[in-house]
């Protein structure tokens, strides 16, 4: 062989090799931690150490980049908590799952063109581009159901949309509802754009209240969901000085900003470098303090767990104003989510329920706007399929929780 033949061979050997390091997630591991495994794994999340894939239940799922699964192994031992390798190389994982999911994707795309997007699809997740051409086809199909504006744009200068569903008859009394904060949540923007469609075809429940959605809270983490790494959470920062990128935009809002979250950029929960230092954040922040009175139920969408959390997140020790109220509308919800398609969810406090974490929208909700009726949504499912559930669930997840809201909305206005 040619001393140029070699040269060359180690070239490819050497891009190949690159482009297989650079495969998000490669030898990331998952791993099943036991129970009693909780305080630990919070401290090596905000030490960026692993990534919380599920919190609640008896155990925890956990994501282990390579270059932490000696140090979180020997915390692990040394705590005496038991865990199991569940997934060796989630890279090759996801590229499996992916493989289906192309799949079921160019299987069903006729009905959502660039020309047209009539409605929310239900057999696949949508693209941003998609969400963005069905809301500027209600917009314009329905102007006097709904009117759909850019409340500010995201680090990367995408539009952050608000629908605003209108009543029948004006009204001053108003709900929010905030999906896709989280970009891996994928089933939060599916149902908050089928619940924008129930509103503005359905004209009954929920006419008598302005309702207000953002379906897509961070536009740049879910673009990269879909291009780079479908496990992202955070949005798309750059952190100046700092080897990772992302702010954690549910622990960046003015609320005891800092308490089980980190400040380190590498953590899957890092704050960012103040409050309200992201532009998605303030501008969901600025829309909201402009309904600040009329108010009266703030729903951040998050998946998954199927848990309808109540404030405060971010201690244990302190009782959120009208607590029992919280809980008994908390029911409401459950129980028109069960009658609908006999899926369980359950009412919980975020602190005692999951963890404390503080900067997130229902605590500033609570405290800032002193809304009375204030959660967070923890979607379908339970950890089987997680942040990778299948859009066969995307009608079924949008009917039970269509039904919970109309219910709370009908209560807390009887
Ligand atoms: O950790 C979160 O931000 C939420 N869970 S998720 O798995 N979707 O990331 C829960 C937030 C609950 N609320 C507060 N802790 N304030
Ligand atoms: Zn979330």
């Amino acid at each position: 062989m040619s001393v140029w033949r070699v040269l060359r061979w180690l070239m490819v050997m050497i891009v190949m090799s690159d482009a297989i390091m650079c495969l998000p997630n490669t030898r990331h591991q998952v791993w099943r931690v036991g129970s009693r495994g909780s305080n630990v794994v919070q401290q090596l999340l905000v030490a960026g150490m692993l990534d919380v894939l599920n919190h609640s239940g008896s155990s925890r799922t956990v994501r282990v980049p390579p270059e932490s699964l000696t140090e979180v192994k020997d915390a692990l031992q040394d705590a005496g908590i038991p865990y199991q390798v569940l997934i060796h190389d989630l890279a090759a994982h996801l590229q499996a799952a992916d493989e289906e999911g192309r799949e079921r994707r160019s299987a069903d795309n006729s009905s959502c063109t660039v020309s047209s997007c009539p409605a929310p699809l239900n057999t696949h997740y949508m693209t941003f581009s998609q969400m963005e051409w069905y809301l500027r086809d209600v917009n314009t199909s329905s102007p006097t159901r709904i009117t759909v504006s850019s409340i500010g744009k995201s680090v990367e200068g995408r539009n952050i949309w608000l629908a605003h569903i209108l009543p029948s008859q004006p009204s001053d009394k108003a709900v929010w509802l905030e999906a896709g904060l989280h970009a891996r949540e994928w089933i939060s923007p599916a149902v908050a754009l089928h619940l924008i469609h129930h509103m503005i075809t359905n004209t009954s429940a929920t006419s008598s209240v302005d309702v207000f959605i953002v379906p897509m809270a961070n536009p740049d983490g879910y673009v990269y969901t879909w291009i780079t790494d479908r496990l992202w959470r955070k949005n798309r920062r750059v952190n100046g000085g700092a080897r990772c990128d992302g702010v954690d935009l549910n622990r960046n809002w003015d609320s005891h900003f800092g308490v089980g979250a980190s400040n380190n950029p590498c953590s899957e929960v890092y704050q960012g470098p103040s409050a309200f230092s992201e532009p998605e954040t303030k501008a969901l922040r600025d829309a909201m303090l402009k309904l600040k009175d009329n108010l009266e139920l703030v729903l951040a969408l998050h998946s998954y767990g199927q848990d309808l959390l109540y404030p405060w997140g971010w201690s244990t020790g302190e009782e959120a104003p009208g607590k029992h109220d919280l809980i008994a509308i908390g029911q409401v919800f459950t129980q028109a989510v069960k009658n609908a398609t006999g899926t369980e969810y359950a009412v919980k406090n975020a602190a005692e329920g999951y963890y404390v974490a503080s900067g997130a929208t229902d605590d500033w909700a609570m405290e800032a706007l002193h809304t009375k009726y204030v959660y967070t949504l923890e979607l379908r499912d339970q950890g089987r399929q997680g942040f990778l559930l299948e859009p066969a669930n995307i009608l079924a997840c949008s009917e039970e929780i269509w039904q919970g809201i109309t219910q709370v909305i009908k209560k807390i206005n009887a």
